[in-house]
């Protein structure tokens, strides 16, 4: 196959279900039931982009770099196995979260939250006390701890989910870690903290990257890519880079699109549209996509209302492969999955 292009992306489309014709669809992230018959190649070269839809066995026999990644099996996370999705449940101590802001900032209303969505079979508990919603200010340290550490260190010896820190702060990573946590998540990548490389490379666990364009603060003021799902692609993948320089090896990161962040609704919708182009950073894939503010642009509901949307998303995430699933409402998102996953597999 005759690619002259500077940069290669290869996003799987047209998924099919394990018994038909398995023999010659691609394999994705080593999982026998994430199967693709065709894939859209897409060549970048400067500010010219041209894509064209190959199938599988065209695709598998032109021998590309990329094609390595994108098969591989990726590791389990925590302990956790990626061959089905994983639920994260989210519980912020803050006052002012874009869609529970306030509910749980006294540390046993978050608490009490976290052990409901516990029971409602979270994989993962996403503990978070700096809300990043489009506006928000920084928490400072002191602060930050105070709120988030009471919670960690009651859930620790009591859930069943692994903890997971939402922070983007090195000092917050570090303890939490102490605390037990087994999961850092940090909606700047890593880069919003200058010890935040180091702290998390020597914590041993697993991290989240998470792609936003500029500052909670003012990141929805007019946002703009070239190209917005490439240039998040080669975004995270430089970070991804930047952290295995660090000494994290990249079976230990986890990428995420950051649907929301510096975004506008043309933006998360084609981020949306083109997530299995991210299984080529050869990392496992989360979405967060609940109860955002794009589902109401889209819909006009107001964030109580945005569950159906919230849904919608998490089942066209794993029909592409995500493998973990950012969300508020963690009983619901089961159900829903159950039945997705009951037919995938009928
Ligand atoms: N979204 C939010 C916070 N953290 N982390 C990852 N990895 N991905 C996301 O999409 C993501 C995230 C924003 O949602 P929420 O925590 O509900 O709101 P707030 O930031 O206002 O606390």
């Amino acid at each position: 196959m005759k690619v002259a292009a500077e940069r290669l992306y290869i996003r799987p489309i047209a998924r099919v279900a394990p018994a038909a014709g398995a023999g010659s669809a691609l394999v994705v992230a080593g999982r026998n039931d994430l199967l693709f018959a065709a894939a859209e190649l897409i060549e970048r070269g400067g500010a010219e982009v041209r894509r064209r839809v190959v199938s599988a066995a065209e695709l598998q026999a032109g021998g590309l770099a990329p094609l390595e990644r994108l098969r591989q099996r990726r590791e389990a996370i925590a302990g956790l196995a990626l061959d089905r999705p994983l639920v994260m449940g989210v519980v912020n101590v803050t006052p002012d979260s874009f869609s529970d802001g306030g509910r749980y900032l006294a540390p046993d209303a978050a608490i009490s939250q976290a052990l409901r969505l516990d029971a409602e079979g979270a994989d993962i508990l996403d503990i978070g006390a700096e809300s990043t919603r489009p506006g928000a200010g920084p928490v400072d340290l002191e602060e930050e701890l105070r709120r988030v550490m009471p919670v960690i260190e009651a859930l620790a010896p009591r859930v069943r989910a692994r903890l997971s820190i939402d922070t983007r702060k090195a000092e917050v990573m570090r303890r939490a870690a102490r605390a037990g946590v087994a999961l850092i998540n940090d909606v700047s990548a890593l880069t919003h903290d200058a010890d935040a490389l180091q702290i998390a490379a020597g914590s041993g666990l697993p991290v989240v990257l998470m792609h936003a364009q500029g500052d909670p603060r003012t990141m929805q003021d007019d946002p703009r890519y070239e190209d917005v799902v490439l240039d998040v692609y080669d975004w995270l993948g430089a970070r991804i880079e930047a952290c295995e320089q660090a000494g994290i090896p990249r079976s230990r990161l986890i990428v995420d699109p950051g649907i929301g962040f510096g975004k506008t609704l043309a933006h998360n919708l084609a981020l949306l549209g083109a997530l299995s182009l991210f299984h080529g950073l050869g990392c496992p894939i989360l979405l967060g996509a609940s109860r955002k503010s794009f589902i109401g642009k889209l819909t006009g509901a107001g964030v109580d209302d945005r569950l159906p949307g919230s849904l919608a998303a998490a089942l066209l995430a794993v029909a592409q492969g995500v493998q973990i699933l950012r969300v508020h409402d963690v009983a619901v998102t089961r159900q829903a999955l159950a039945v997705w996953e009951g037919a995938q597999g009928g």
